[in-house]
């Protein structure tokens, strides 16, 4: 069995594995997802609840862009897994390649609707390093030192990818190029840019945002952006 062919099996075993978790998730299991416009690609409403579509792209980061060139980039996947890798540009490359269109839904009421993209499934990386039984959530540590969690269950939906392509065009350094994390049905500070660590984790572990009074759920259609406690 070839490299892909050996992925393809454990991205199908993955699947089968979190389905049942995944049913359970707000954009599967919501009856009355809140927002307006047509029905989008995953049956909800095309906006979210409060927010507005923008053409353009507005940056957000803690006032630095840590500049990482192809050749020094390295993305590290670890903790509980079976096999943990560190890729090189050329890795990465050489993984299954996907492109979607998707919806990018910023905390901050904007969104920009239908971007190209072109990127690797954090799916097919999960299947490269194997989670471990005990691997719950993940903990995602870019560049600049910003943080963010998912549930495994959030983190392999299809249209979570680890994109180098945006517009057609390489991911600029704004938007955290050479890779950054998009996660299409979550508010977008869950997608780390620049983004350098994937760990595997056996208990959730909030990030920048997160550990700020932002939702750690972040689930856009119940316009579910700060936490219950705040
Ligand atoms: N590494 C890193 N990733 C990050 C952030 C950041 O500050 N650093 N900001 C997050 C926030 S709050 C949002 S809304 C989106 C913004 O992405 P954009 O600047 O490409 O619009 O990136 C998220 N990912
Ligand atoms: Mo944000």
């Amino acid at each position: 069995m070839d490299k892909t062919d050996k992925i393809i099996e454990a991205r199908m075993k993955l699947r089968a594995r979190f389905e049942e978790k995944m049913k359970s998730t707000p954009s599967q299991a919501d009856s009355q997802p809140q927002g307006t416009g047509p029905t989008n690609r995953h049956g909800m409403p095309k906006l979210p609840v409060g927010q507005f579509e923008t053409a353009k792209w507005p940056v957000l980061d803690l006032g630095y862009k840590p500049e990482i060139s192809q050749d020094r980039w390295r993305l590290y996947i670890d903790g509980e897994v079976e096999n943990p890798v560190v890729l090189k540009w050329a890795d990465f490359m050489a993984l299954p390649q996907t492109d979607d269109v998707s919806d990018f839904h910023c905390v901050t009421t904007w969104s920009r609707m239908d971007v190209p993209w072109s990127g690797v499934r954090l799916l097919d990386l999960a299947a490269l390093v194997q989670p471990k039984e005990s691997a719950t959530h993940i903990l995602f540590q870019a560049y600049d030192t910003y943080t963010t969690n998912l549930s495994i269950e959030e983190a392999l939906k299809p249209d979570v990818l680890l994109v180098h392509t945006a517009d057609h065009a390489p991911l600029s350094l704004d938007h955290g190029g050479p890779v950054r994390v998009i996660t299409p049905l979550l508010y977008a500070w869950k997608g780390a840019k620049w983004i350098k660590r994937i760990r595997f984790l056996s208990e959730d572990a909030p990030g920048f945002w997160e550990e700020r009074g932002y939702s750690n759920t972040a689930y856009p259609w119940r316009n579910d952006r700060y936490s219950e406690e705040d």
